[in-house]
């Protein structure tokens, strides 16, 4: 079977290459130019190329990187510092109802809200939270891995969410 394959992937060849010898000799003697039958040529040559079973190997595509939720409205983690952790600090809750947060500081945060209604889960450093749908009410929230990091996403008038317990 292989030997088989093998004799048809020759012969596959020999026709391109006399295809496009062809190819060349009409464009030549038709005065086209010798830039066209050249760039013929080549296009021969990459078209049996990727028809054979060999010789051709795929570019890998590259990663994409996750696009941000548009509209979404954005929270830098920033420092280890209290209220000033975060940035902006309050941040307004944008129309879309989502904040995504960041973390630009160089040790993984894990953010979550006072009530627990939401949590972005352990964010290393350099990464991004998924957006997260805010409550319009508002929202208190905290670093878990670091209890005095506090902030707060207003509510959807603009307005503080009132803030009980030990995170505030
Ligand atoms: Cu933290």
């Amino acid at each position: 079977m292989a030997v088989i394959q093998a004799i048809l992937q020759v012969v596959w060849i020999l026709l391109c290459i006399g295809a496009a010898i062809l190819l060349f000799i009409r464009e030549a003697s038709m005065r086209v130019g010798i830039r066209l039958a050249a760039a013929a040529l080549m296009f021969m040559a990459v078209g049996c190329g990727s028809s054979g079973s060999g010789g051709y190997t795929p570019t890998p595509t590259p990663t994409p990187t996750p696009t941000p939720t548009p509209g979404a409205g954005t929270v830098n983690i920033v420092s280890e510092s209290g209220n000033r952790s975060f940035n902006p600090n309050p941040v307004a809750l944008p129309a879309t109802g989502m904040i995504t947060f960041t973390n630009t500081h160089n040790t993984t945060h894990h953010i979550v809200a006072n009530d627990r209604s939401w949590d972005t889960g352990n964010l290393a450093p350099g990464t991004s939270s998924a957006a997260i749908a805010i409550p319009a009410g508002g929202s208190n929230y905290h670093c878990s891995i670091h209890p005095t990091m506090v902030g707060v996403v207003n509510d959807s008038n603009g307005g503080t969410p009132p803030c009980t317990g030990q995170y505030c």
